[in-house]
């Protein structure tokens, strides 16, 4: 049996599918748990695991100093909240947002007199509370609220404070997610490529991720670069040269009966900073024409 007498009682709002395995992971390390969702029936299954249901979101921000939040979106987030007392309050929002939602958020949350500390969770479900799953949650705004809870917020998951600025846990988030993205775009034409021949997915796929993790390093590098503001430093593969091979990837998808739309923006990126005159640079100039 756990001592609950010493863990930090959370109040959490929001049972959706991240809400409830974070609920389930502070109930598994002992933390009493007081629970509000929009959907009270959603409420049962945790609370037949000994969270205790509020009526109300304002009865269960009342009931405990530490209050998560795991909602959909921002106007939902205010849309609940709009109705309870924050005055003293540690309130730490999960709720996915823009850097400058987040920001907003943390004002009107000070206004009412509560703490605030934005988070940014890099994590799926199946992965919360499950220890070494590589879940983490970047947080930031007030420092003395991310110490004072660090270690019940490092229940669910893993921790990164990043910053006072309570936008960049979202910042943060939402770069990482991007690249993210960027990566699927990669790999949907590459598996576009070979989905007319008869070369087994199954079989691309272990290439693909070895290739993808073997490349990843590459980030480093383009942080150095922009860092020093050389853009040539330890260049291996450098812009004109891979600019010359473009044209080989164009066909390659024309001749497969592939749309060249993923690919194509970041080519033609390629070309402009070629053009500005600097082909012994890295892609790193790439980055400058896409900050505007
Ligand atoms: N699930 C995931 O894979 C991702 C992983 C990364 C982080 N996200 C973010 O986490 C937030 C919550 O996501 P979720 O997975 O829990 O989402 P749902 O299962 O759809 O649950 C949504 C909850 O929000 C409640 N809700 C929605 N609108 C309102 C409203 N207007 N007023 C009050 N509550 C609202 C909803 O309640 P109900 O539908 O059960 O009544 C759920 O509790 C999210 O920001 C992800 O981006 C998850």
């Amino acid at each position: 049996a756990h001592d609950t007498v010493e863990k930090t009682p959370v109040t959490l709002l929001g049972l959706g599918a991240m809400g409830a395995a974070l609920g389930r992971a502070w109930l598994a390390a002992g933390h009493p748990l007081t629970v509000w969702n929009r959907t009270p029936a959603r409420a049962a299954a945790i609370c037949a695991e000994g969270a205790r249901a509020a009526e109300s979101a304002a009865e269960a921000v009342a009931a405990n100093t530490l209050v998560v939040v795991c909602l959909l979106d921002d106007a939902s987030v205010e849309e609940v909240l709009a109705g309870t007392d924050l005055a003293g309050k540690d309130l730490v929002n999960l709720t996915t947002s823009t850097p400058a939602h987040a920001r907003v958020r943390a004002d009107w949350a000070r206004e009412r007199g509560a703490r605030y500390l934005d988070g940014g969770i890099m994590a799926v479900p199946p992965m919360i509370g499950v220890p070494d799953a590589g879940g983490y949650v970047f947080y930031s705004g007030s420092r003395e609220l991310f110490e004072r809870h660090r270690e019940t917020l490092g229940v669910p998951a893993g921790t990164t404070y990043v910053g006072r600025d309570a936008g960049f846990a979202a910042l943060h988030d939402v770069a990482l997610l991007s690249a993210m993205y960027g990566m699927f775009a990669g790999a949907a034409h590459a598996f576009a490529l070979i989905r007319r021949e008869d070369i087994d997915p199954t079989s691309l796929a272990p290439l693909l991720a070895d290739w993808l993790v073997a490349m990843a390093p590459a980030v480093h590098q383009t942080a150095d670069q922009l860092r020093s503001g050389d853009y040539t430093k330890g260049v291996v593969s450098n812009l004109a040269m891979q600019v010359a091979g473009t044209p080989t990837f164009l066909s390659t998808a024309e001749q497969q009966g592939v749309s060249p739309e993923l690919l194509s923006p970041y080519f033609e990126l390629m070309r402009r900073r070629l053009a500005e005159g600097s082909g012994e640079e890295d892609l790193t100039g790439v980055i400058d024409l896409l900050v505007r």
